[in-house]
C-alpha cells in the first residue's frame, strides 16, 4: 500500500478528514502568501496558531475578538470550522499535522511558508495520552504501555512522530521552512516571537511584541476561551469528562511522572535508532539544561 493511501486510511478510522481533498491536494492553489504551521500533534499547534494569529493581528485581537483562534488559524485538513476557509483572504494562514509528501505541490514554489514547530517526544507521547483519554473521537487507553506501544508503533493520528519530524528534516530545503522547538518557546517566548516575526518578515513595534508575549503564554491561553479549545472540545467534539482541558500542563518533562525507568530507557533506544543523522536538538527537561 501506498505511504499516503496508509495515512488517509489510518486518518479516516480515528478522525474526521476529507479524503478526497487529501487525494488531490497536489494541484491546490498556494498563494505566495500563505502561512502554513505544521506538526506533529501534541507539540505546540495551538500555541503557535495563537502567536501566528497576534502577529497578523498586530498584537491584539483588532476586529476579531469574537473569533477562536481556530478560525483565524483554521485546520487545513481537518473537517472542522471549515465554512469557505480557502477562499479567504489574503494572507490565509493554516495549521496542519500533514506529512511532507502529503501537501500541497505549490507549497514547494519556496514562497509560501512553513512553520515547523517541534517537541520532544516524551512530552508529545504523555501530552496525547492523556488527549486520547479525554476526547470521545479517539481511542481511550488503559495505561501508558498500551498507548506507548500504539505511539511507537504509528497507530495514531499523525502516524509515526519519527518519520513526520525525518521527513519534514530531510526535506527542508525544498520548502521555505523555520524550525521551532517547544522546549526553546517555553524558554523564551519573547525570542521565539521575535525569530518568528523576522521569518515571516512582519516587523512588529515593541509594543506588539509585548502584547503578543502577553497573550501567548499558558496561563493566559487556559484563561482566554478564544484561545483554548476547551469549548470547541465540549461542544463539537466531544469530551469524555469535565476535568481535562486542552491545555493540560503546558511544561517540559512531565514524561518523566509517567514513563517508569524501564519505558524510558527502551524509548530512549528506540530514538536513537529512528533518529541517526538528525542532527536537530532536543530539550527533555528544562532544569538538565
Ligand atoms: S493538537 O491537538 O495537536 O492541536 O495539540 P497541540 O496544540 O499541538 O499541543 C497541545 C499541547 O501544547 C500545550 N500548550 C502550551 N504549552 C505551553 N505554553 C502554551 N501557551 C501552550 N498552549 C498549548 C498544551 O498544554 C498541550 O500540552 P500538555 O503537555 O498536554 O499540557
Amino acid at each position: 500500500m501506498q505511504l499516503y493511501q496508509k495515512w488517509i486510511l489510518l486518518h479516516q478510522l480515528t478522525c474526521n478528514i476529507d479524503a478526497d481533498f487529501l487525494e488531490n491536494l497536489d494541484d491546490f492553489e498556494i498563494r505566495d502568501d500563505d502561512v502554513f504551521i505544521i506538526t506533529y500533534p501534541k507539540s505546540g499547534t495551538i500555541w503557535t496558531q495563537q502567536i501566528l494569529s497576534l502577529i497578523y493581528f498586530e498584537g491584539h485581537r483588532n476586529r476579531t475578538e469574537d473569533l477562536s483562534t481556530l478560525d483565524r488559524v483554521p485546520f487545513f485538513e481537518y473537517n472542522i470550522r471549515k465554512t469557505d476557509f480557502l477562499n479567504r483572504p489574503s494572507p490565509r494562514l493554516f495549521c496542519s499535522h500533514l506529512p511532507y509528501y502529503l501537501v500541497p505541490k505549490g507549497l514547494k514554489s519556496k514562497k509560501a511558508k512553513i512553520i515547523y514547530v517541534y517537541r520532544n517526544p516524551k512530552d508529545v507521547m504523555t501530552s496525547y495520552f492523556h488527549f486520547s483519554n479525554l476526547v470521545v473521537t479517539l481511542e481511550a487507553v488503559n495505561n501508558m504501555e498500551h498507548f506507548m506501544k500504539r505511539f511507537l508503533d504509528g497507530n495514531v493520528v499523525g502516524s509515526r512522530w519519527f518519520d513526520h519530524l525525518r521527513g519534514w528534516y530531510e526535506h527542508r530545503h525544498d520548502f521555505s521552512i523555520l524550525f521551532m522547538m517547544y522546549e526553546e518557546m517555553k524558554k523564551d517566548l519573547r525570542s521565539s516571537v521575535l525569530k518568528i516575526s523576522h521569518f515571516l518578515e512582519k516587523e512588529l513595534s515593541e509594543e506588539d511584541v509585548e502584547a503578543i508575549v502577553k497573550q501567548a503564554t499558558f496561563q493566559n491561553m487556559k484563561s482566554d476561551p478564544k484561545a483554548n479549545y476547551d469549548e470547541i472540545l465540549k461542544y463539537e467534539v466531544g469530551k469524555r469528562t469535565d476535568e481535562g482541558h486542552f491545555l493540560r500542563k503546558g511544561t517540559v518533562g512531565d514524561w518523566k511522572h509517567h514513563l517508569s525507568v524501564e519505558q524510558n530507557e527502551r524509548f530512549d533506544k528506540i530514538f536513537q535508532r529512528n533518529m541517526k543523522n538528525v542532527p536537530l536538538k532536543f530539550i527533555w527537561d528544562l532544569n538538565e539544561e
